[in-house]
């Protein structure tokens, strides 16, 4: 009976290997070096005068990883890079939330809307919005990605 669960826990293992790595490329996620999501990051037209703030508060809300989907206490769900939450600003399964997207389009590893969705956020409420910055970056030692 063991021996058969673990045969099978194997095999759906395979399978899920095999589905991710024939995923077309516009729905798969991505995790970003440093440097690569500073990059990325700059070429959304992020200030790079608060670069190592965005790219700390990536680090510590997602690990860098587009696909990251976190439930929260609250019942919301934060959703991809930045962690966007679902109770204001997204909305599951369709359009909606301040800024008129479906969460699910944080998870894939274009992040021009979850961009746009950041600035929102971040024109609202600042670094403060995050959990992550507030925690991990403010007022400590930030990282440099000054030669990226
Ligand atoms: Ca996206």
């Amino acid at each position: 009976m063991s021996l058969k669960m673990f045969n099978f826990k194997n095999s759906a293992a395979l399978w899920a290997l095999i589905y991710f790595t024939l995923l077309p490329p516009e729905c798969t996620s991505k995790m970003f070096t440093r440097c690569q999501l500073a990059k990325e990051l700059l070429r959304h037209d992020f200030p790079r005068s608060y670069l190592s703030n965005w790219v700390c508060l990536v680090e510590n809300e997602s690990g860098r990883s587009t696909s990251k989907v976190m439930q929260l206490s609250n019942q919301s769900v934060g959703y991809g890079l930045f962690q966007i939450n679902s109770k204001n600003w997204c909305r599951k399964g369709r359009k909606g939330g301040i800024c008129n997207i479906k969460c699910e389009d944080f998870l894939n590893d274009e992040i021009s809307d979850d961009s746009r969705c950041a600035m929102q956020i971040f024109n609202r409420h600042g670094f403060q919005a995050w959990p992550g910055w507030m925690n991990k970056c403010r007022g400590r030692s930030l990282p440099d990605v000054s030669r990226c």
